[in-house]
């Protein structure tokens, strides 16, 4: 997928000015100390913004699931940066390009460069080819995993969070916007995993509670030994299967791993969870790919 340097050269700009795009935050373990400001970056985060992305399952009820600000992101551009980016004024401490971890949910039908993208022919082509039907686009996210604090993403299943009557409606494409290796995170996989059904749930809880999701089940201790890398180059594509299992280790180097990602759910035959954290919407309904 040649995509990869278009986004690249895309014009999505993090900024800490809270507009109508907000996004969220990777939980990662920072060695940055709180009190040390970058110089010329005493911008102020709003502080609905500073919403935490966190892959541990207690954060993510908490700081996650508790947040507005993520559960009505599905159909806008929001920003979410990485865990222990901002001092406890709310100063970042370090630059904001870096600080952020990703930008969702609503990519492909917002942003024109991401529209293009994920409504081009090439995608179709690919979709046909998996044999979707009636594939709907159901989110977005543009992923930064950025040098030296890109934040771990732990083993997990996109049917958790994007669940499907029945299972196996539910496709990820992933692009790389720059070759994600074994030193930057690139993802891992645990073959055969699609075959064993789904573990555990994030679900939205009444209106009114709170948290407002929580988890249903728990993810089993998954062996380190049974998962297999997948580096790959800028500009190639990952199809991932909503329910095997996957993972990207923490990036300690000094590059980047940016990447674009969307999920696709045949509607023909299928049902959405209305128990899912993200809801289509008025303003949004989810998007026929053809
Ligand atoms: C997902 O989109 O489900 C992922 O797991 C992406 C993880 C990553 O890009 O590191």
């Amino acid at each position: 997928c040649a995509s990869g340097r278009e986004i690249r050269r895309g014009r999505v700009q993090p900024t800490a000015a809270c507009t109508p795009s907000r996004p969220l935050e990777l939980s990662t373990t920072s060695s940055m100390e709180p009190s040390t400001v970058v110089d010329g970056l005493r911008e102020k985060v709003p502080p609905e913004c500073r919403v935490e992305f966190t892959t541990e399952e207690e954060e993510q009820v908490h700081a996650q699931g508790n947040a507005d600000y993520f559960m009505t992101s599905g159909d806008k551009i929001r920003f979410f940066f990485e865990k222990g980016v901002f001092s406890r004024d709310g100063d970042f401490l370090v630059s904001k390009e870096l600080a952020i971890n990703k930008i969702g949910h609503a990519l492909h039908a917002l942003d024109p460069v991401f529209r293009d993208v994920t409504f081009s022919t090439k995608v179709k082509e690919v979709a046909r080819k998996a044999g979707l039907q009636e594939p709907v686009v159901v989110q977005s996210m543009y992923i930064f995993k950025q040098p030296g604090i890109g934040g771990e993403v732990t083993p997990h299943q996109d049917a958790s969070f994007l669940h499907t009557e029945p299972l196996g409606r539910v496709l990820g494409f992933w692009v790389a916007l720059e070759d994600a290796d074994l030193d930057n995170g690139c993802l891992w996989f645990l073959p055969g995993s699609h075959r064993e059904g789904v573990s555990r749930r994030l679900v939205r809880r009444p209106d009114g509670e709170f948290p407002r999701t929580g988890f249903e089940g728990s993810e089993p201790p998954y062996p380190d030994e049974g998962f297999v890398a997948v580096p790959v180059k800028q500009g190639g594509l990952v199809l991932i299967h909503g329910e095997v299992v996957h993972r990207s280790s923490a990036n300690r180097s000094p590059r980047s791993r940016h990447a674009y990602t969307f999920h696709l759910m045949e509607a023909r035959g299928s049902q959405w969870s209305t128990r899912n954290w993200l809801q289509p919407t008025s303003a949004l309904p989810f998007p026929h790919l053809y």
